[in-house]
C-alpha cells in the first residue's frame, strides 16, 4: 500500500498522480537561491515552497449508510484512512482526504450516512453532514442501488437540491446491483435532483472511477492549493488508529454492540519502529462488556489481534496493543461524552 500516513500532518510519500510534482526542482532553486544571498547574520529560514496552483476544491461526500461514502475515498486516496464495514452508520465524523495530482487538487470530506436522528450521536454526525456540505465547493451525492432507494435517499436528495452547490451523483455498487436496480436508483434521482450529472461506478474498482474523478475536477474552481502537495489529511496518526480498532469491532461483532462502542486511545509510544499503544473500548452496558471481552478473554484478544495487525501496516512496524473494557452508561445521548469519545470538537468543520 503506498503512501501510508505516518505522522502529524499526515503525509504521503507517493502522490496519487504516479510521478512528481513540477514544483520540486524550483523548490530546490529557491533554496539555493536563498543561502547565496541571505547574510550569515540572520538567521536562515527555508522558503516557502512555491504556490501550486489549479483545480482546488472540498467536496463533500453525502449519501445514506452503507453505500460505500469511505471505500471511495480510500480509493480516490489509494491508502486506507476511513473505517469500512457492513454495518451501517460506520463513520461517526467527517474525514478530509486530499488528493493532489500536477494539476488538481481534491479535497473529499468523507461524511457520516444521512439518517434521521434519536441519539447526541446521531445528532454530532448529522451536524458534521451540515457543516460539511456548507464548506464544500460541490456535494457528490452516492446511493447504493442494490436496495430500493427509500426514505434515506429522499434525504440526501433534499440536502443537495437545498445546498444549492455545483453536485454529482454516483451510483455505486453496480458490480453487485441488477441492470434493473441500477435503471431504478437512476430514475429516482433523476426525478428528485433533476440535472444533476449521475455516474455508474464500482468503488471497488478503481479505474471505474475516472470519468466521475474528472467531473469533478472540472467543476472545481481554480486557485492556489490549499494542502501541501503530499499532505493526504487533517488527522492524527491515532485517530485513524482508533478508528481502525473500531472498524475491527465493528467486523468481528454483530447487533448493537459495536454500535455502542467509541475507542479512545490512552497511549501511543514509539520506540524506535515499534508502537505501544493502549486503548479503552467504552460500552453503554454490562452485558456489552461482557460480550466485548467473550468467553475467557476470547473476543477481546482477536479484536486485538487483529487491530495489531492494521496498526503495524499503517505505523510500518510492530505494535504491541493493550486493550480495556470500560462502560460509560448511555454515552451516545450524552452531547459531552460523544464530543470526547469520537473528537468532534478537536478541528474546524467537524
Ligand atoms: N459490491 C460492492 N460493495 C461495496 C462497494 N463499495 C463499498 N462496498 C461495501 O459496502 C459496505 C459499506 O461500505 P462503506 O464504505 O463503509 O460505506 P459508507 O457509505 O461509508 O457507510 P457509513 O460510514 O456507514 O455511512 C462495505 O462492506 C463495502 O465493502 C462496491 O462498489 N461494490
Ligand atoms: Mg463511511
Amino acid at each position: 500500500m503506498p503512501g501510508v500516513p505516518r505522522q502529524w500532518p499526515f503525509f504521503q510519500a507517493a502522490g496519487n498522480s504516479g510521478g512528481g510534482f513540477a514544483c520540486d526542482s524550483t523548490y530546490l532553486e529557491t533554496t539555493n537561491h536563498m543561502s547565496e544571498t541571505t547574510s550569515s547574520n540572520l538567521p536562515q529560514i527555508d522558503p516557502l515552497p512555491p504556490c501550486l496552483e489549479g483545480r482546488v476544491g472540498y467536496i463533500a461526500l453525502v449519501g445514506r449508510p452503507n453505500v460505500g461514502k469511505s471505500t471511495f475515498l480510500n480509493a480516490v486516496l489509494d491508502f486506507r484512512l476511513a473505517a469500512v464495514s457492513s454495518k451501517p452508520q460506520t463513520t461517526r465524523r467527517r474525514w478530509l482526504g486530499v488528493r493532489t495530482d500536477a494539476d488538481s487538487q481534491l479535497i473529499f470530506l468523507d461524511c457520516p450516512g444521512v439518517h434521521e436522528v434519536g441519539t447526541a450521536l446521531d445528532e454530532l454526525m448529522q451536524e458534521a453532514v451540515t457543516r460539511a456540505v456548507q464548506d464544500a465547493d460541490l456535494v457528490l451525492g452516492m446511493a447504493d442501488p442494490t436496495r430500493p432507494p427509500a426514505g434515506e435517499d429522499r434525504l440526501v436528495a433534499e440536502v443537495i437540491a437545498s445546498s444549492g452547490k455545483p453536485a454529482c451523483l454516483a451510483l455505486n455498487k453496480t458490480d453487485a446491483a441488477s441492470p434493473e436496480q441500477v435503471e431504478a436508483a437512476a430514475a429516482f434521482f433523476a426525478e428528485h435532483l433533476p440535472g444533476i450529472p449521475q455516474f455508474r461506478i464500482c468503488a471497488l474498482q478503481p479505474a471505474s472511477l475516472t470519468p466521475l474523478i474528472q467531473v469533478v475536477k472540472e467543476r472545481l474552481p481554480v486557485g492556489p492549493f490549499f494542502y501541501p502537495p503530499d499532505q493526504s489529511t487533517d488527522a492524527m496518526e491515532r485517530e485513524v488508529g482508533a478508528e481502525l480498532i473500531r472498524e475491527t469491532v465493528l467486523q468481528l461483532l454483530r447487533d448493537e454492540v459495536p454500535h455502542a462502542t467509541a475507542v479512545v486511545i490512552e497511549e501511543w509510544r514509539e520506540h524506535g519502529e515499534r508502537r505501544r499503544i493502549s486503548a479503552v473500548l467504552h460500552v453503554e452496558r454490562e452485558s456489552q462488556k461482557g460480550i466485548l471481552i467473550g468467553k475467557s478473554g476470547r473476543m477481546l484478544a482477536r479484536i486485538r489481534t487483529q487491530s495489531e495487525q492494521k496498526l503495524a501496516e499503517l505505523t510500518g512496524g510492530p505494535v504491541r496493543l493493550r486493550l480495556w473494557v470500560k462502560v460509560a452508561p448511555n454515552w451516545r445521548r450524552d452531547r459531552r461524552r460523544v464530543r470526547e469519545f469520537e473528537k468532534f470538537a478537536n478541528r474546524p468543520g467537524n
